[in-house]
């Protein structure tokens, strides 16, 4: 298994409508255990393919909080959606940033699973909400874009700086010394 790089905003790579599956084979299995050492290592509780520049519509999830219960969703459907909540939501790709969202409380998917077949589930609470979050992420769509243009400017900037002071930390030049 290999541990994948997260993309963070603002790349423009997690702007991508990813395509479907259509078909599950051993490639795509490897994916999906990729995806879920990525995610649990990141500690995360969902993960989508966008999110490792993997432009197809897959994400994975376990938000048992103990690592017990992931669920694949392969080119996933929302049929239907039931009522509203609202919740601190993050985002691995927006790292360290957290705000409020308002999502639909239930919702029915359908979906292949990793043997390949069809599946239709009704999920609710905080699966409900994950599963709306990485399916976005699928659409090119991020939870920052559900918030003010400000707040969004805000975290763009502040994910831009640390982006540069990382790639200063590792820059291979001669340190600049002090002319004293
Ligand atoms: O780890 C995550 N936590 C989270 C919390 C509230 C709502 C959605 C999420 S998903 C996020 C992982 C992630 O970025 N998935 O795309
Ligand atoms: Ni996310």
């Amino acid at each position: 298994m290999t541990r994948l790089t997260i993309l963070e905003y603002p790349d423009p790579r997690l702007r991508t409508r990813a395509v479907p599956v259509e078909r599950v084979d051993a490639g795509l299995l490897r994916l999906v255990d990729d995806l879920f050492e990525t995610m649990y290592a990141a500690n995360g509780i969902g993960l989508a393919a966008t999110q490792v520049d993997v432009h197809r519509r897959l994400l994975v999830v376990d938000v048992s909080g103990e690592r017990s219960d992931p669920r694949v969703f392969i080119d996933p459907e929302i049929l239907h959606r039931e009522g509203a909540i609202t919740g601190q939501e993050g985002c691995l790709s927006v790292p360290g940033y957290y705000d409020e969202v308002e999502r639909a409380e239930r919702i029915r998917v359908r979906a292949l699973g990793r043997d390949g077949r069809p599946f239709e589930e009704e999920l609710s609470g905080l699966l409900a909400v994950c599963v709306q979050h990485e399916i976005d992420h699928l659409d090119g769509r991020l939870f920052v874009d559900y918030l003010s243009e400000l707040k969004r400017q805000r975290v763009r900037i502040r994910l831009e700086k640390e982006r540069r002071q990382r790639a200063d930390g590792q820059s291979t030049a001669p340190a600049r010394v002090p002319a004293i």
